[in-house]
């Protein structure tokens, strides 16, 4: 907690440390309110700088100093400065030197979850980014890598189990019913990789060989009791390992590889060297207790700390604006993963679908921010959408440029080269660049400037000269605080439909187009497709080969062709996404003009043409009957933004589908049934998704053949995927049916809290008037607890998040609601609280008497005096 304003920090400042640290050893001696922590650092002045230092700095918050010394001698207090952020040491040797450090600290007072803390007592630790810090003083920055030895001690009967990185290398009991355990990683890592845990844990095992021939055991780690629940993480694990080396050539590294699963947890997971900490709700799935999208998520959350081992742990970040070297490319590696496992069409749908909404939101609004920022005041908040997802579309678009193969040889010499090391975002480009050939460094553009380019396509077509011209160019939107920015380099995958829609061989001077990508590398450029008999249809974007909006200024005519018959899948569904969104848009411009509006019957049509074609993948016609959000139709407005009037047009149009629909949409539904016993796999869950898109359109088309199919379904499914799909159709069709479903499935899932989280959010998401009060009513209800990251997600997080009509309510109680959670979390929690806070980011956007209400609760959040930093980061470039 702070009362100044908290100082911004710069990349430009980056400078290398003065000293590193080879080796640490940490002795634990593990204790619910004073765990004490010995540690002894091998501390050498960084070869690499000409000056010696002469004092060494080192980070450390909220811990009790007892003893430093410097080569066995204790160091006297007039050598020693401590604030409440560091340690400095006067008068160190200008050789290498032994630093011992003994500290105490409190787990159990710890909410923050950052560093040691107990989790239904369980000891764990966090270490990103800045984490490291409040277990013992230290050089808690990327760029020091050294070899750790950790010995753990605790109480027997308490902590059975005592993990911490790398290897287990001996153990033994103590006086007192105590024991302890030593581990070594014989991987040099910087801090915040390091983890512990210790507690009652139950352990599930299996093993993999790895294509070199060794062993590895795979141990998951879960509450005792949760046993049957890790199976699908652990399978999860070995289809990852096995593709990391299939498709990277990327082996695991030690003999043991951990995860264990804990019940408080600030983000989704952690990539911690051979010992993963994970949120409970990552790991644990059973078919009754887990949805298919829980089951995908898994997959993916699993498959993406592990292959961290390789993008982030072997070769690291030198400093924290490299953060996406990590993350953007880890992303798009578990996205490629997913893509293999299931279909990946549906995949780069769901990819695109979320990236549009997310990060293009985050994107437009007051914390744009580059994939590389270039400042920060709080790095935890800068584990955004941007640095994740537009990373991933980066290393994306790398691939895309390089080809498959080429991509994949830049990624060996990246390895070849900086294993090891912790690097930055340039020579990760300039591998992919080198192997290759090529130079990519005008994408460097891309990592170094905010705000989602337009790219503008117009194409004329010559009758004589048999030629289409397509004329490219972009823009980018003015963003308040970001500097003018340059023309980036922009690869389009296009084709061009013939009068049957039939693929035109793309030909520009003669030459066929390579995998028809073109590449946009200034402002405006032209490119003249010869031989093309008749006027095109225009394909563009597919794939979504860059992250842009785009503005194709196409014809409505065109674009229901391109729905109906364009040979890219992909943009077939684009192309729907786009009809849709504007088509809500013009609905929602009339309803709050008073105007009667006219639901487009050929784009119906045209859907119910997709949904009904059974040769197309369940999961992929599943994912065209899903509209745009009302938060996209609102981003895509941009202004005096009415979300009545959004979330009456998408419902509209929806009933409109619904009712236009119902025998195609029942049909569907008959025939779509997945074979029993359930199964979690791509083609099951495909069906399961596809019918229940069929039923909760039939149920918004008040269909009595989907509502008495819902209700039964909500009594008898034995699966949550199809339990919890009906009681999310039965909160729109409301009334008796819908408390009694819930109150059914309170009752039999009441001491499950990954189920009754479910329960929370699906209440708080609900766009009825009487959301506000059930939201007062849930945060009441014993099975609530503000200080568990899961929960707040699922009340507070899906009200603000997931919630547009009601947490934008005309009255103001949604921000309020909000405003009050933020500040009473902040009090305990500032990572947690400034992630709600962001809810607000898109306030400005809405019609002046909402934003007069939303610029007041943000105005009361930045009047407090006691505001984390994390907050007071967001917040003030919220209000800007
Ligand atoms: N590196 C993890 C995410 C993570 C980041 C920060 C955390 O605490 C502030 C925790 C986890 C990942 O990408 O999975
Ligand atoms: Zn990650």
């Amino acid at each position: 907690m702070k009362t100044d304003t908290p100082k911004q920090i710069y990349l430009k400042d980056y400078a290398p440390p003065a000293f590193l640290i080879s080796e640490t050893y940490l002795d634990v001696v593990l204790d619910p309110a004073e765990t004490r922590v010995k540690s002894r650092l091998s501390v050498v002045p960084n070869p690499a700088l000409k000056r010696r230092a002469t004092e060494i700095k080192l980070d450390g918050e909220l811990l009790r100093l007892l003893r430093v010394c410097i080569d066995g001698a204790p160091v006297d207090e007039q050598r020693l400065v401590a604030t409440d952020k560091d340690l400095t040491i006067r008068d160190v040797p200008a050789k290498p030197f032994t630093l011992e450090i003994e500290t105490i600290c409190d787990p159990a007072a710890n909410k923050a979850l950052s560093g040691l803390y107990l989790s239904r007592g369980v000891y764990c630790t966090q270490c990103e980014a800045e984490g490291f810090r409040r277990i013992t003083y230290y050089l808690d920055r990327p760029d020091v890598l050294s070899k750790f030895r950790v010995r753990i001690e605790g109480v027997k009967p308490d902590t059975p189990v005592l993990l911490s990185n790398g290897n287990l290398v001996q153990t033994g009991d103590l006086p007192g019913k105590r024991h302890f355990a030593v581990w070594e990683d014989p991987f040099p890592k910087p801090s915040y990789l390091f983890a512990l845990v210790a507690g009652k844990l139950a352990m599930v095992e299996d093993s993999i060989m790895t294509r070199s021939g060794r062993a590895v055991t795979l141990r998951i780690y879960v509450e005792p009791g949760k046993e049957d629940r890790c199976d699908w993480a652990m399978k999860s694990l070995k289809r990852a390992m096995r593709w990391d080396e299939d498709r990277f050539g990327l082996e695991y590294d030690l003999d043991m590889f951990m995860i264990v699963a804990v019940s408080d947890f600030n983000m989704g997971a952690m990539e911690n060297k051979g010992l993963n900490v994970f949120n409970d709700a990552l790991i644990l799935a059973r078919p009754d207790t887990a949805t298919d999208s829980d089951y995908e998520r898994i997959e993916g959350v699993i498959a993406h700390e592990y292959f961290h081992n390789w993008t982030g742990n072997r070769v690291t970040c030198r400093d924290w604006f490299q953060l996406c070297l990590k993350e953007g490319l880890t992303v798009f590696r578990d996205q490629e993963f997913t893509a293999d496992q299931r279909s990946a069409v549906v995949k780069r749908i769901e990819d695109v679908r979320w990236l549009r909404s997310m990060q293009f939101t985050e994107d437009a609004g007051p914390l744009a921010h580059p994939v590389r920022p270039s400042s920060f005041i709080e790095i935890n908040n800068f584990y955004t959408r941007t640095v994740y997802n537009k990373g991933a579309e980066l290393c994306r678009m790398l691939q895309t440029v390089l080809g498959r193969d080429g991509f994949r040889k830049g990624l060996d010499l990246y390895f070849d080269r900086h294993d090891g090391q912790a690097v930055t975002v340039e020579d990760f480009v300039s591998a992919l660049g080198d192997a290759n050939g090529a130079d990519l460094s005008a994408y460097l553009l891309w990592y170094n400037q905010a705000g989602t380019p337009t790219l503008d396509a117009r194409l004329s077509y010559s009758e004589g000269a048999k030629e289409a011209r397509l004329t490219l160019s972009q823009t980018f939107p003015d963003l308040p605080g970001q500097p003018k920015r340059k023309a980036v380099p922009i690869p389009v995958k296009l084709g061009l439909l013939g009068p049957n829609g039939g693929e035109i061989p793309l030909e520009v001077e003669g030459k066929p187009v390579d995998g028809g990508l073109v590449v946009l590398s200034k402002k405006k450029e032209v490119f003249t497709f010869e031989k093309v008999g008749s006027r095109p249809v225009l394909s563009l974007l597919r794939d979504f080969s860059a992250p842009v909006n785009l503005n194709a200024g196409a014809r409505d005519k065109d674009m229901l062709t391109l729905i109906r018959a364009d040979t890219d899948l992909f943009n077939r569904w684009q192309n729907a996404q786009a009809f849709a969104l504007k088509h809500i848009v013009a609905l929602a411009s009339a309803n709050a003009k008073g105007e009667n509006a006219r639901v487009e019957p050929r784009f119906v049509a045209a859907v119910g043409e997709v949904a009904d074609d059974d040769t197309l993948e369940h999961a992929y016609r599943a994912a065209f009957l899903a509209l745009p959000s009302e938060s996209d139709v609102a981003l895509a407005i941009g202004e005096n933004v009415d979300p009545e009037a959004i979330h009456q047009a998408r419902t509209l149009l929806r009933a409109a589908m619904g009712k236009s629909l119902r025998a195609i949409l029942e049909s569907v539904y008959e025939r779509s049934a997945p074979a029993e016993p359930y199964n979690p796999d791509a083609e099951s869950a495909g069906r399961r998704a596809l019918r229940q898109s069929a039923l909760s359109l039939l149920a918004a088309g008040k269909s009595r053949f989907g509502i008495a199919r819902v209700k039964e379904q909500a009594k008898t499914a034995t699966n949550m995927t199809e339990s919890f799909g009906a009681l999310s159709i039965l909160s729109q069709v409301g009334g008796e049916a819908y408390d009694q479903a819930l109150q059914r499935f309170h009752r039999r899932w009441k001491d499950e809290p990954l189920v009754i989280n479910k329960w929370f959010a699906l209440q708080a998401s609900s766009p009825s008037p009487d959301t506000l009060a059930r939201v007062a009513d849930l945060v009441a209800n014993p099975l609530f607890s503000i200080q568990n990251p899961n929960r707040v997600r699922s009340v507070y997080g899906a009200f603000a998040h997931g919630n547009q009509v009601r947490f934008n309510d005309a009255s103001g109680a949604g921000y309020d609601l909000i405003a009050n959670a933020v500040i009473e979390i902040d009090g305990f929690n500032p990572q947690m609280a400034s992630r709600l806070v962001g809810a607000f980011e898109s306030w400005r956007i809405f019609e002046p008497k909402r934003r007069a209400l939303a610029g007041k609760a943000l105005g009361r959040i930045l009047d407090r005096k006691e505001l984390s930093p994390d907050v007071f980061e967001i917040v003030s470039k919220i209000v800007g």
